[in-house]
């Protein structure tokens, strides 16, 4: 029988039918009849303490479980708090539905207490956007969100006034949300002038990005065969970068000597899926052909000689029978042996003396190898995201999400609630900043109250460091960067969490092995030096003397004990 509904009924038989298993969220006023049907149906309701986490925890459990995934807030500055997470979601390509409740309509557009304008708020931050102003509209609204966010990749905001929340309608138990995945890849005369164009290159850089993700073994067959060097960006570092022998890391400003030289002195540049956007780290004279499923993206970043529109994977299996295998490999074996030289200067890390501040890169070491096979990572946007990028090992199965295109701060720990939520059964790790934690530190106690054993591993600097390195490679004396934290570990343990501090190289891996081993939330407030360089794999002259200059500055303004002990942490 076709029973009457409430619209707020319908709009969670519709999520839960297009696959949503958890909003995160705060209830209020305007959220309260949804709050109730999700209260009856099987979507879990996961109660944050602010809602930029909510939105950070559901774009992280949409992009990594591969699955529509909801918050919600009540009107004004409930939903308006989501803001900075949907933007986070919307970058990554998640499928986000987001349910911004909304005052009464006979209220809107009157000035009335807690108006926000949603419709025009949402505009940039979603693919879809929209108000339901009528009960009848109501599930073809919200079928048409589920179905935006599942097949355009982004996120969806539904603007729910709260009367029409309540009022009954009928649904129709036909209609469906539809994903379906299509085969995507350039046609014949396409593929022949690929074939071709590749066949004229003598020194072939194959440059993989977040596209090629599901075509990791195509990528690798592709390298034998053209005895291609293969760089991945740092979106792509868990899908490419790993079990492959031609790989030689990243490019860019976390990237290695090798990545740099071998996309800059390429004759041929393949870019699979590949969006990276700064052009300085382009080669200059290269032939460059570019194949992503969006069109929009060709060329974009860079003049190319051929644009192709297909998925990396289907578009490799289609090319990979034409090609014959090359014998010559003088070029990868020259990137291959710079990266092998990268690798082990990297393991020049592993023996710390006591009397010296923690390396980060020590600690992101020691985690590497007693953190599980199956780890999922979250690494905050500062320092903590190149360390996490260089120096954890992926293998197909561990996976790391930082905020790489909306570049946000204190995305890490909420990430990383949303990922347990999704993933009870598997390791979580946080590598959060000292200021990215305290930005978001209330939600400590969603840990807590939704029991989500997360793992924080705090890079405690007492510093904005990235910054602060950013502003002494303009040549500046940094400026409003040092950070007073109090006492990470109080603040933990006061939320339920087992919290360990550790200031001493020589106690770093015990600490880190009982933080692993904890069954609840665990946090290690880790004392780590505020002077290691971030140093990109092409140090200009210009950063030199701009360093040299803060050094002279730093010297006259009464700080030459810093310019000492960083030189001391460097060496
Ligand atoms: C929301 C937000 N605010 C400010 C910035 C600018 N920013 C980028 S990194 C950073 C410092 C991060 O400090 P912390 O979390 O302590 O990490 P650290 O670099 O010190 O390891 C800042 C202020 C940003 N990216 N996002
Ligand atoms: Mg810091």
């Amino acid at each position: 029988m076709n029973k009457n509904k409430n619209v707020a009924q319908i709009l969670i038989e519709v999520l839960q039918q297009a696959g949503v298993k958890n909003c995160y969220g705060i209830i209020g006023d305007t959220l309260n009849f949804v709050g109730k049907a999700i209260e009856k149906s099987d979507i879990n309701w996961i109660h944050t303490r602010h809602e930029e986490t909510a939105a950070f925890a559901a774009g992280a459990e949409a992009l990594i479980a591969d699955r529509l995934t909801a918050c919600a807030g009540s009107c004004g500055p409930g939903s308006l708090h989501l803001i900075n997470g949907l933007y986070e979601a919307q970058r990554n390509g998640a499928p986000v539905i987001a349910i911004a409740s909304q005052l009464n309509s006979e209220f809107l557009g009157t000035g009335f207490p807690q108006e926000v304008n949603f419709l025009k708020l949402y505009q940039n931050a979603s693919i879809f956007c929209q108000e339901v102003n009528d009960p009848a509209q109501a599930q073809r609204i919200f079928t048409q969100a589920a179905q935006a966010a599942l097949n355009k990749r982004g996120v969806a905001v539904v603007i729910l006034p709260s009367n029409i929340s309540q009022m009954e309608v009928k649904a129709n138990p036909a209609s469906r949300v539809w994903a379906p995945q299509p085969v995507l890849r350039p046609n014949e005369h396409e593929l022949t002038q690929l074939h071709q164009l590749i066949d004229q290159g003598k020194k072939i850089t194959i440059y993989a990005g977040i596209g090629s993700r599901d075509a990791h073994d195509e990528v690798v067959v592709l390298a034998e065969k053209l005895k291609a060097p293969v760089v991945h960006t740092s979106r792509a570092s868990d899908s490419i970068g790993y079990a492959n022998p031609y790989q030689i890391g990243m490019t860019g400003m976390f990237g290695n000597k090798a990545g740099y030289d071998a996309v800059k002195e390429c004759d041929t540049l393949l870019l699979l899926g590949c969006g990276f956007a700064w052009s300085d780290f382009y080669p200059e004279q290269a032939t460059i052909i570019q194949i992503d499923h969006d069109g929009t993206q060709l060329g974009l970043r860079h003049p190319i000689e051929l644009g192709l529109i297909g998925d990396v994977k289907a578009t490799l299996q289609a090319l990979l029978p034409q090609l014959s295998t090359r014998d010559e490999r003088a070029f990868l074996d020259k990137h291959l042996a710079s990266y092998q030289k990268v690798q082990e200067k990297s393991k020049s890390y592993l023996h710390p003396k006591d009397d010296q501040p923690i390396h980060p890169q020590y600690l992101i070491q020691l985690l590497d190898q007693h953190a599980s096979p199956e780890a999922l990572f979250t690494a905050d946007v500062g320092s903590p995201m190149v360390w996490a990028l260089r120096h954890l090992s992926m293998n197909g199965q561990r996976r790391i999400l930082i905020s790489l295109k909306h570049g946000t701060m204190a995305n890490a720990m909420p990430q990383a609630l949303g990922l347990q939520q999704a993933f009870p059964e598997r390791q979580v790790v946080s590598i959060s900043g000292d200021g990215g934690l305290a930005m978001l530190m209330g939600d400590l106690l969603t840990a807590h109250q939704e029991n989500l054993p997360i793992k924080i591993v705090v890079l405690n600097n007492s510093s904005l460091n990235f910054v602060e390195l950013e502003q002494k490679s303009e040549g500046l004396v940094e400026c409003f960067v040092d950070l007073k934290n109090g006492d990470f570990k109080t603040i933990a343990e006061g939320a339920g969490f087992y919290a360990q501090t550790i200031s001493k190289a020589s106690d770093l891996e015990t600490g880190i092995k009982n933080l692993l081993a904890h069954s609840g939330p665990a946090l290690l407030n880790v004392i780590t030096s505020p002077n290691e360089l971030v140093v990109p794999p092409n140090v200009t002259m210009e950063n030199v003397t701009n360093m040299a200059w803060y050094g002279t500055q730093a010297i006259f303004q009464g700080k030459g004990k810093d310019i000492i002990s960083m030189i001391k942490d460097n060496l």
